[in-house]
């Protein structure tokens, strides 16, 4: 029996609606805490096709994110607690916090700090020649109001591609392809989205797609039932791009708010991979042309450059539309997010700050600068 869409809240509703239509033991699975110890896949056939008849009954998604609730300090401390251990924020902190002089060798010294937190050479020569300039025509009183302009331009190179994912609801189901090279949070991140969503009301399925990676089935199905979600999956080494188009139309047939399929990040050679990641573009497209409509890569923050050219080369073959960074909360130097802007001007949809569900946040320029370089540093 393929899994179905299902969250508890639907359910409820459902059940409230028909309730002469129940079975007494499916009712009591249905409800409450029990619905959550017996995963949707146990449910009868009979009341899976019941369900998608319920739909149009249920409430349309609320757009609830754990990420608006919060007040701005205590969201701006989200970003702040993971990213300020970073080399560009102890770099910058250092940097500043001694109350430079304002000269050109303070110029030197961003350079070497933007460089060594791998903003990468561009983005650095185009903050840096901006700042030269703007200093050689008088414009900056002292060294603080130099560093109120690095913020500025420094959002302003992240601004464009701070672009959040938009889950058209037209789209049933919304189908994000997730990309990236082995270990950089592909899974987890599926996770933290797969919760993410099901917060907002939405009705998520995963599938298995790394069919490659021994438990990496298993992985994902621990996020699946962590979230009330359902995974679809065959056995290890079964073809991607099959058990991929049997969530799609399982996804299809049950109405689902939104599929995330899953992808290995390494195969035998790399062109293979590349070559997996096309042929599963081209039989989803046989059910839907559209189809996926979102090629989320995942870039591992502390790769620095080598995540540029990650992007580089999935980027052509995957069709990729839009980055998460992850891992930025550890080791990251975290300037890589800039020279990612700069470099491809794709849509930076998410940053991982950390391992567990909810570390993922959209990305937002102006929390990442604040977080990167705090307003406070321009006191000196
Ligand atoms: N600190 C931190 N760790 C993360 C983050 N995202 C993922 N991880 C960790 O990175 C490791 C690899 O994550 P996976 O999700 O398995 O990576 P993957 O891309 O699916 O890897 P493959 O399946 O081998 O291709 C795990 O230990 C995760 O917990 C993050 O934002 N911050
Ligand atoms: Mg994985």
């Amino acid at each position: 029996m393929p899994p179905f869409c299902f969250n508890t809240p639907i359910m409820l509703k459902f059940w409230k609606k028909k309730p002469s239509e129940s079975k007494p033991d499916d009712a009591t699975e249905a409800t409450g805490a029990a619905a959550q110890d017996h995963p949707p896949a146990a449910l009868p056939d009979a009341f899976l096709d019941r369900l998608s008849d319920a739909a149009p009954a249920v409430a349309e998604p609320e757009p609830v994110s754990a990420e608006e609730a919060p007040t701005s300090e205590d969201e701006q401390a989200r970003w702040n607690r993971p990213l300020g251990g970073s080399g560009f924020a102890r770099g910058m902190a250092s940097l500043f916090g001694r109350r430079p002089a304002l000269d050109d060798e303070l110029l030197d010294d961003i350079e070497t700090t933007l460089i060594s937190a791998d903003v990468g050479v561009a983005a650095t020569t185009q903050v840096v020649d901006d700042l030269r300039r703007r200093l050689g025509k008088g414009e900056f009183a002292d060294a603080g109001a130099l560093f109120r302009a690095l913020r500025t331009d420094l959002a302003a190179l992240l601004e464009p591609v701070a672009q959040p994912l938009d889950i058209d609801p037209a789209k049933k189901p919304f189908v994000i392809l997730t990309v990236g090279v082995n270990g950089v949070g592909k899974t987890t991140t599926i996770g933290k989205l797969a919760k993410r969503f099901s917060m907002q009301g939405r009705e998520v399925m995963l599938a298995a797609g790394d069919t490659f990676r021994a438990a990496a089935v298993e992985q994902l199905q621990t996020w699946g039932e962590r979230n009330g979600v359902p995974v679809v999956s065959q056995k290890e080494g079964a073809d991607s791009a099959s058990v991929i188009f049997d969530a799609l139309q399982s996804a299809r047939s049950r109405r689902c708010d939104l599929l995330i399929a899953d992808t290995a990040g390494r195969l035998h050679t790399q062109a293979g991979l590349m070559d997996e990641l096309s042929k599963i573009r081209r039989v989803m497209a046989k059910l839907d042309a559209e189809t996926p409509h979102e090629v989320l890569m995942v870039i591992d923050g502390t790769t620095g450059q080598n995540a540029v050219n990650q992007v580089r080369q999935f980027r052509e073959a995957a069709g990729v539309t839009g980055l998460v960074v992850t891992k930025l909360d550890g080791s990251a130097k975290g300037g890589v997010v800039f020279a990612l802007a700069r470099e491809f001007g794709l849509p930076i949809r998410y940053v991982g700050l950390g391992e567990k569900a909810d570390d993922l946040r959209a990305f937002v320029a102006e929390r990442f600068v604040e977080a990167m370089l705090p307003e406070s540093l321009a006191a000196g």
